[in-house]
C-alpha cells in the first residue's frame, strides 16, 4: 500500500494520544462492525414489524435506543460474498470482481483492515468469512469454514496449519466467545476494529438446544403477499425460492419423517450431515422437540394453503429462535464493553450481509432488489458522535459506506477507489439528511444461473421510486427464455410491490428520470453488463 495514500489527523476535539500513566495510548475510536448473515430487519423488534413483536430482540433493541436506526440501509447486490467484498474494498460488485457466490476474493484488493493497520489499528475477523481465500488485513482471524455449521462448527484460525478444527457448541455463541477473548487478549494501548460476522440466521435455520421449543405456542402473522400470483412480473414468476415449491422436507423444514419426498438429493445429505454434528444428547433433545408437531403434520395430511401455512410458521418459529440467540450474544458484547469502559470510545454496527424474504411474495432467501432483500438492518451506536439518542436516520445509505466511515473514524484518507460515502455526517447531524447526500441508489445482481433461478437484474431507487431491469440469456429450465425486463414501483402507494406500473404512459417523466439516472451510474462506474 502506497503510504502517501495515508494520512493521519487529529480528529475533532479527540486527542490522538494520551499519556496517562506514562503510557502512550492511542485514543481513536474502537471499531466493531457486527454482520449477520441473512438478517431480516423485520425481526428486529426496534423495526416494528408485526413479527418481531410476537419475537421480540431487547438488546438489538438496547442498541437502536443507545444510537441511531437506519431506516433506508441498503445492499448493492443481495448476496453474501459480494456484500462482504463489498465492505471490504468500498466498491460495487462489478468493481471489485465478487459479483456472485464465486469465485473469491481478488486477493490485490486493499481492503479497508489493511489500511486500518497500516494506521495503527489491531484488526481481527470471526465468525464467517465466505471469500474463498486466506483472510486478509487481519491480525487475527478465526472463520467458519464456506458458510459454516451451526451445531459444533469448523473454524480455521492462523494456527491450524490451513486445517479447519472442530469446536464443541453452537455457533453464535462461540463466535461471541471467540470475539470477547480476543478482545480481552489485545494490546489496551491500540485502538481496535473487529468484524464479528455470525452464521445465523443463514438456511437451515438451526435453532440452539435451550431454544427449540421456544414460539411453539405463538402463531405468526402471515405476510399479505404469501399467495403472491407474480402478476406483471415475469422473474419473479420464475424463481426457484418459495416456501410452497422449493423449501425441501427434512433440510428446510426439519420433518426428518418426509425426507423420502424431497427430490433435490444434495439437501438431504446436507441436512444427515447437520445432524451427524451433533452429540448424542443433542440429537435427542432435537428429535424430542419436533416429533410431535411433525407426527401431528403427517397425521392431519394438510393440503393447498394450509400446508403452505404449515410451512411458513415452521419457517419463521425456526428463524426468529435463531435470532434470539443472536440477540442474546448481542446482549453479551454490550455487556462486556459497559464493563471495560469501552462503551464511549466504540462505534458498534449492527447489520446484515442482506435482507431477507419471511414469506414476502411467499419466498423464502434474497437475491431482488425488492424492498425485503434490498434493504438490511442497520443500527449504530457511537455516544461521541450520536448524541440525539434512539433517533432514526432515514437518509439512503448502502454497504458501500462501511469502509469510508471505519477510514473516517481512523483518521485515514478515503482513497479514490472507494465509491461510498462516510456515515459520520449523518451521526453528527442527528440523522438529518445533508442536502448534497446522495438521492438515488444503484443495485446490481448477477447470479444466474444458480441456485435459487433468480434473473440478473440491476436498477436504481430514490426511495420512493424503483425502476428494475431484468436482463440476459435463459439458461437450465429457462433455456431459451431470454428476458429484457423493466419493472417500476411507487413503493409510496404499492410498499408490497406488487403492480409494475411501467407500462402506465403517466409515469414516463419518472421512467425517463431514472433511466438517466441510471444510465449515470453505469457510465461513471463503468457497468459493462446490463
Ligand atoms: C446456500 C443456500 C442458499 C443461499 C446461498 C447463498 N443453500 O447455497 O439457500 O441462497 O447459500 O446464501 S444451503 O442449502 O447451502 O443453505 S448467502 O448468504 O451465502 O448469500
Ligand atoms: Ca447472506
Amino acid at each position: 500500500m502506497n503510504s502517501l495514500k495515508l494520512s493521519l489527523f487529529l480528529l475533532g476535539t479527540t486527542p490522538l494520544f494520551s499519556f496517562a500513566n506514562n503510557v502512550k495510548k492511542d485514543t481513536r475510536p474502537n471499531i466493531i462492525h457486527i454482520m449477520t448473515d441473512d438478517h431480516s430487519f423485520q425481526t428486529i423488534s426496534a423495526y416494528g414489524h408485526p413479527i418481531s413483536q410476537l419475537a421480540p430482540t431487547p438488546n438489538l433493541d438496547r442498541l437502536a435506543s443507545e444510537g441511531m436506526l437506519f431506516t433506508k440501509g441498503y445492499v448493492e447486490n443481495s448476496l453474501s460474498a459480494p456484500s462482504r467484498a463489498t465492505l471490504l474494498t468500498g466498491m460495487y460488485s462489478h468493481m471489485h470482481g465478487q459479483e456472485t457466490l464465486g469465485p473469491g476474493l481478488d486477493t490485490t484488493l486493499t481492503v479497508f483492515p489493511e489500511l486500518l493497520q497500516e494506521a495503527g489499528y489491531q484488526t481481527a475477523i470471526i465468525g464467517k468469512w465466505h471469500l474463498h481465500c486466506e483472510p486478509k488485513g487481519f491480525d487475527y482471524y478465526k472463520i467458519l469454514y464456506d458458510q459454516g455449521d451451526y451445531y459444533n462448527p469448523e473454524f480455521k484460525t492462523k494456527d491450524t496449519n490451513g486445517k479447519y478444527v472442530r469446536e464443541e457448541g453452537y455457533a453464535t455463541t462461540l463466535i461471541t466467545d471467540y470475539s470477547l477473548e480476543w478482545l480481552d487478549k489485545r494490546d489496551k494501548n491500540k485502538p481496535f476494529c473487529l468484524l464479528l460476522h455470525p452464521k445465523a440466521p443463514h438456511r437451515n435455520w438451526m435453532p440452539e438446544q435451550k431454544y427449540l421449543n421456544l414460539y411453539d405456542d405463538v402463531e405468526f402473522p402471515y405476510p399479505a403477499t404469501l399467495f403472491d400470483d407474480y402478476k406483471g412480473r415475469k422473474a419473479a414468476s420464475t424463481q426457484e425460492m418459495s416456501i410452497k415449491n422449493d423449501m425441501t422436507w427434512a433440510y428446510d423444514l426439519k420433518v426428518d419423517q418426509l425426507k423420502e419426498r424431497d427430490n433435490i438429493k444434495w439437501t438431504i445429505r446436507d441436512w444427515e450431515r447437520a445432524l451427524g454434528r451433533m452429540t448424542p444428547e443433542e440429537r435427542a433433545a432435537w428429535d424430542a422437540a419436533y416429533k410431535d408437531e411433525n407426527e401431528e403434520l403427517i397425521r392431519k395430511n394438510l393440503k393447498g394453503d394450509d400446508l403452505i401455512k404449515w410451512k411458513y410458521q415452521r419457517y419463521i418459529r425456526d428463524y426468529v429462535r435463531c435470532i434470539k440467540s443472536l440477540d442474546d450474544q448481542i446482549g453479551r458484547v454490550l455487556d462486556y464493553l459497559d464493563k471495560n469502559g469501552l462503551t464511549d470510545n466504540t462505534i458498534i454496527v449492527y447489520t446484515s450481509d442482506q435482507g431477507f424474504y419471511m414469506g414476502e411474495h411467499g419466498w423464502f432467501d434474497k437475491r431482488f432488489m425488492y424492498e425485503e432483500s434490498f434493504r438490511t438492518p442497520l443500527i449504530i451506536r457511537y455516544p461521541e458522535k450520536i448524541k440525539n439518542k434512539g433517533i432514526k436516520c432515514d437518509a439512503l445509505v448502502q454497504n458501500i459506506d462501511f469502509a469510508p466511515t471505519y477510514l473516517s473514524l481512523a483518521g485515514v484518507e478515503q482513497p479514490s477507489w472507494m465509491v461510498g460515502r462516510s456515515l459520520i455526517d449523518l451521526m453528527e447531524n442527528d440523522g438529518k439528511t445533508p442536502a448534497d447526500w446522495r438521492k438515488t441508489l444503484y443495485y446490481h445482481y448477477y447470479d444466474y444461473p444458480a441456485i435459487h433461478m433468480v434473473r440478473r437484474h440491476d436498477g436504481v431507487s430514490d426511495g420512493r421510486y424503483k425502476l428494475i431491469h431484468f436482463y440476459g440469456k435463459g439458461k437450465g429450465k429457462d433455456t431459451g427464455n431470454d428476458i429484457d425486463e423493466w419493472e417500476l414501483y411507487d413503493t409510496s402507494v404499492d410498499s408490497l410491490e406488487l403492480n409494475n406500473i411501467y407500462n402506465e404512459e403517466e409515469n414516463n417523466i419518472v421512467i425517463e428520470y431514472l433511466k438517466r439516472e441510471l444510465s449515470l451510474y453505469r457510465e461513471k462506474y463503468k457497468v459493462n453488463e446490463f
